[in-house]
């Protein structure tokens, strides 16, 4: 089974080469069959170029870029329209989830699952760094309200280490809208909506100090979820009426 790692990557030229290292290492000598695609955000860093001049040679590495900073969000899923494998991860370009715990969520494809989503509430989880408190308690703060307004059962959504099947999670990913900080969010739920199987399972977590996310983008998230639950009430009432033509593959 090919597996494509989309690593979005918005002025990573500092973080980034460890964790390429690290990925084509494990990935070499567990799961041969894959593909690396750094997708770079607009960064104004030399982050493309760092990752071309080191890993330019390795045939499974593709870097993809565009004009402007346009959100993680975004960057996954143009890395996941130009994926081939039959699954995708994507990853934090930090590995604040190491790599080699996709053999943790690999199994959930073998149980007819299209999306796993590493979570660093599953009880099974090992948090090594913790955030700053603030931080933290911030996280859990929104995830209450994620659960509260869109419904979503997972404690915790935003953890950057997600695994999905690509053929039967594309009719998500082609209603999502969202490009920021609450992607994850919609991603879920719009899955759930459409009647895709959602799981989530444990993972390992070290915090990266260096966070790239502002606390503007932390608080327009919270505006998007209403538009969330709006978009996964009219896709579940639209596919009720059979008016979707998105059936489960
Ligand atoms: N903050 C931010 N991260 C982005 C953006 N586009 C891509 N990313 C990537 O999204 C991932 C998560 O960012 P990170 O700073 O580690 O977030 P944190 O660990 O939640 O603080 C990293 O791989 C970033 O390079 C963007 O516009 N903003
Ligand atoms: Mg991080």
């Amino acid at each position: 089974m090919k597996i494509s790692i989309v690593l979005p990557a918005y002025n990573e030229a500092l973080r980034i080469l460890p964790s390429l290292q690290r990925i084509f290492a494990f990935m070499q000598e567990h799961h041969p069959d894959f593909e690396v695609i750094v997708v770079d955000d607009g960064s104004s860093d030399d982050t493309s170029d760092v990752v071309r001049r080191t890993f330019g040679n390795r045939h499974q590495l593709s870097v993809l870029s565009y004009g402007g900073n346009r959100g993680k969000g975004f960057a996954v899923r143009y890395g996941a329209g130009r994926a081939v494998g039959e699954v995708v991860l994507f990853s934090d370009a930090d590995l604040s989830t190491p790599v080699e715990d996709i053999d943790k969520m690999l199994p959930f494809m073998e149980q007819g699952y299209d999306l796993v989503i590493g979570s660093r509430a599953h009880a099974g989880s090992e948090i090594r760094q913790h955030q700053h408190f603030a931080r933290e308690i911030a996280g859990k703060f929104f995830n209450v309200c994620v659960r509260l307004i869109v419904g979503v059962p997972f404690h915790d959504t935003q953890c950057g280490f997600k695994l999905f099947r690509r053929e039967s999670m594309r009719p998500v990913l082609e209603q999502m809208k969202i490009d920021r900080f609450a992607f994850d969010v919609e991603l879920v739920a719009l899955a759930m909506a459409m009647g895709r199987k959602v799981g989530d399972a444990p993972v390992v977590w070290s915090n990266s100090p260096a966070s790239t996310v502002s606390f503007w983008s932390g608080l327009e998230a919270y505006t998007e979820l209403f538009a969330i639950r709006r978009r996964a009430r009219r896709i579940r009432a639209e596919l009720a009426r059979g008016e979707l033509g998105h059936a489960r593959i």
